[in-house]
């Protein structure tokens, strides 16, 4: 897709910023400031370093949802395929659904997250050290407060040598510096300070702190109960949402650095082993549209599947509650399973 002349960016490029900034909507936009002074070139400056983007664009507070809506709204409309008059559905009740593969011979885990941030601070691009310090302590006041089901601890990455941070990491109990996109965004700048995780006494709910978003509070497990998975995190979110105030719309729901991650800002998923589908995609690829899935590759977003391993989540985030997604995988999942016993 070729970009207007005059436009700060890649002439040529995929991106939503390339098919919805316009260059008149770029300069009806690009003096306005929010109130932390965060600018549209430095919303854009990822999708402008990476041509390769497929957004482009990053929030630098919940301001910036009504500064730059002009472009934002369309890209969100757009990127969630929504209907006019959509608007975040808020209802999130327990789930009650059957594990679809008790004896785990397809699904390896489960793993549901939620992204938040917290209103009253800039998100995670345009945040200086003191502010993320002041994020981090700000949650490790409110983990403290937990009841005794979701107790667990908070461990700072800046307190962790290399060999226990990696010990950390290949158990999946840390995360690394995001990737060129969050990078060239300046969600990565002063990695590792400010950045921790917290996990509870059971392992099963994890919070990374300061990472694309203020806090992804996640719940995982071996194998394909996504409903138990479901209404732990539930209780984690309902346990924090009582302490901290988070980023919130009534149209748009939870607001996140990433407009593709608004809404519920939920996704939930599995790692499923599927060595016949793996050699028959289109099948997979007609199964996930039809229950808007997204087929990811096992390392997740833009990486690859390896020894028929995939990552399969909710496509959908925003304009359906966090209980349809969970039921959009349920049945995909018994879709999937199904075609892979009988191909
Ligand atoms: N890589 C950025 C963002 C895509 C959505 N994924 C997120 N937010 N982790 C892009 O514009 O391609």
């Amino acid at each position: 897709m070729k970009a207007e002349p005059g436009l700060p960016f890649h002439v040529f490029s995929q991106s939503s910023i390339t098919k919805h900034l316009t260059l008149k909507r770029y300069n009806d936009l690009k003096d306005i400031r929010t109130p932390s002074g965060y600018s549209l070139d430095q919303a854009i400056r990822s999708g402008i370093k990476n041509p390769d983007s497929s957004i482009g664009i990053y929030a630098g507070d919940m301001e910036s949802y009504d500064c730059f809506a002009q472009v934002l709204l369309p890209i969100i409309e757009d990127y969630h395929h929504l209907e006019p008059g959509w608007s975040h559905k808020p209802d999130l009740q327990e789930a009650v659904l059957p594990d679809l593969d008790p004896k785990q011979t397809f699904i390896r885990s489960s793993r549901i997250r939620v992204a938040r941030n917290l209103g009253r601070f800039p998100f995670s691009g345009n945040m200086n050290p003191d502010q993320r310090l002041a994020l981090e302590e700000t949650v490790k006041q409110a983990f403290k407060t937990l009841p005794e089901t979701l107790s667990g601890t908070y461990t700072s990455f800046t307190n962790l040598n290399e060999k226990q941070f990696n010990a950390l990491l290949e158990k999946g109990l840390a995360f690394r510096k995001g990737d060129r996109f969050m990078d060239a965004a300046g969600i990565n700048r002063d990695y590792p300070l400010g950045r921790g995780i917290f996990i509870s006494r059971d392992k099963v709910v994890r919070v990374w702190v300061n990472e694309e978003d203020h806090l992804r509070i996640i719940a995982q497990s071996p194998g394909g109960d996504i409903a138990c998975v479901f209404n732990r995190l539930i209780q984690m979110i309902r346990a924090l949402e009582d302490k901290l105030h988070f980023a919130f719309d009534r149209r748009k729901g939870f607001l996140t650095a990433c407009p593709t991650n608004i809404g519920t800002a939920m996704r939930a998923g599995v790692h499923i082993h599927l060595e016949k589908l793996e050699k028959n995609p289109s099948f997979l690829e007609t199964i996930a549209r039809d229950h808007h899935l997204q087929i990811r590759g096992t390392g997740g977003e833009k990486t690859a599947v390896e020894q028929a391993v995939f990552d399969v989540s909710n496509a959908r985030r925003l304009g359906i509650s966090a209980n349809t997604i969970v039921k959009d995988l349920h049945e995909g999942l018994q879709a999937i399973i199904h075609t892979e016993r009988n191909l």
